[in-house]
């Protein structure tokens, strides 16, 4: 083992603080004073791909890389996941960019201020921090939340709106990331706000008097904001928790199986109308919504890029457009990376009905999203945290048919 010098990070799917962590043949990749993640020496992760490869009918294989080697190991797993990130925004998400040249906060009265500035250029934003103090683990909320935030779990409320626009198709390129980066900048808002929530975290481990634990952190979101939450999670490492709400397509859904669902009759959204309707997507993805079974990956892999860190996936089996089959089917397949990795405690998709959409239900979900706040966030607590659960009957859908790929053990 070398030294990786963060005060925290990952280790081959392992969470580690202290000051020693890479295995050896591993390199640190130090991200921020705070930050640090070891990855498989960058020889040995295949070159990133530059095509889209060949096209697939079901779900492409996560533990198969692009030119065809076979993922043997937890630290090539990573490579994968790298591989995968990368294809994903250059052809669905837009590019998330780099880490900025500053950040600077400040937290007066319940409000976190932060100025990023990049390239010449700055912009600032805020987010409002409650019940905040004592290092405590947080929550944050893409607008307001619409799950319960347990006492001992501060709240930070991110104005997602204000960081890219999702008024319609007109949105595109509008909001305070593109006044520093440009309007013409490839990242969908999702992406944007991803990035938004990366300057939330760097802002809580500058500013110690917010009183959050950086290590901590969890985001949510519903429908819109869910599929937003979603993509958080896959594109920002720091977040130990992921709570998608009923975010259907462009979040827990996978387009083939959108599209499938759609070839059953069903009135759910496909990738065709996800891009007529809002800009949560790149421009790229216009050019490829109509044949998604070009793209070399799909949601499945989406959340796979949060494994073995935790999912807990929310979704309303009485909504149709959400997708009742396409968001089980897609997270039943994600699930598989959570258990190559030995990591099933983290993994949780939880689809029930007669609740209104993005209203909580405490009934039948209440002792689940406990378990994981618990588990994850307050790092305190039983319950239990490996959770497949569907109330809909997915009538001729068969998970194996779409899943033609074998489940590795990765250590
Ligand atoms: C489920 O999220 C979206 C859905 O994708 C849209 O088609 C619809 O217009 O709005 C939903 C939503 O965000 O509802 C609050």
């Amino acid at each position: 083992r070398q030294n990786c010098s963060g005060l925290w990070g990952q280790c081959g799917g392992e969470n580690w603080s202290g000051p020693t962590c890479c295995a050896s043949g591993s390199t640190c990749e130090f991200q921020n004073p705070w930050y640090s993640q070891c990855l498989p020496g960058s020889a040995a992760c295949p070159a990133l791909p530059n095509s889209l490869g060949s096209a697939n009918q079901r779900l492409p294989d996560p533990f198969t890389f692009h030119n065809g080697a076979r993922v043997a190991s937890a630290a090539e797993f990573t490579c994968r996941q790298r591989e995968v990130s990368a294809l994903l925004q250059q052809y669905e998400l837009g590019q998330l960019p780099a880490a900025p040249q500053s950040v600077t906060a400040s937290y007066s009265g319940g409000t976190l201020s932060i100025t990023v500035s990049d390239q010449g250029r700055s912009i600032s934003f805020s987010a409002r921090v409650t019940n905040a103090g004592n290092n405590r683990p947080a929550i944050i909320t893409y607008g307001g939340a619409s799950i319960p935030v347990p006492n001992g779990v501060a709240t930070i409320v991110f104005n997602n709106d204000e960081i890219a626009e999702q008024r319609d198709r007109g949105s595109r390129g509008r909001g305070r990331f593109y006044d520093l980066y440009g309007s013409g900048h490839s990242a969908g808002a999702m992406t944007a706000w991803a990035w938004g929530v990366a300057r939330i975290i760097d802002a809580i481990e500058r500013t110690p008097a917010v009183g959050i634990d950086a290590r901590r952190i969890g985001v949510t979101g519903c429908s819109r904001n869910g599929k937003g939450a979603m993509v958080a999670g896959a594109l920002e490492p720091r977040i130990a928790l992921t709570i998608p709400q009923e975010s259907g397509s462009g979040g827990s859904a996978c387009w083939r199986l959108s599209n499938w669902q759609r070839q059953q009759g069903q009135n759910v959204q496909t990738p065709t109308q996800i891009i007529t309707e809002n800009v949560w997507l790149g421009s790229a993805f216009d050019a490829r919504a109509n044949n998604v079974d070009a793209l070399p990956f799909d949601h499945h892999q989406l959340a796979g890029l949060i494994a073995p860190r935790a999912l807990y996936v929310i979704e309303n089996s009485d909504m149709e457009w959400l997708g009742w089959t396409a968001t089980y089917g897609c997270m039943a397949a994600a699930r598989t990376q959570w258990e190559a990795l030995g990591q099933l405690d983290a993994f949780g998709f939880s689809q029930v009905g007669g609740n209104q959409h993005c209203s909580f239900n405490s009934g039948k979900q209440g002792s689940e999203l406990t378990a994981f706040i618990n588990k994850f966030l307050l790092q305190s607590g039983g319950g239990t945290t490996a959770i497949l659960r569907t109330e809909r009957n997915h009538g001729s859908f068969s998970l194996s048919q779409w899943t033609p790929w074998t489940v590795p053990t990765l250590r």
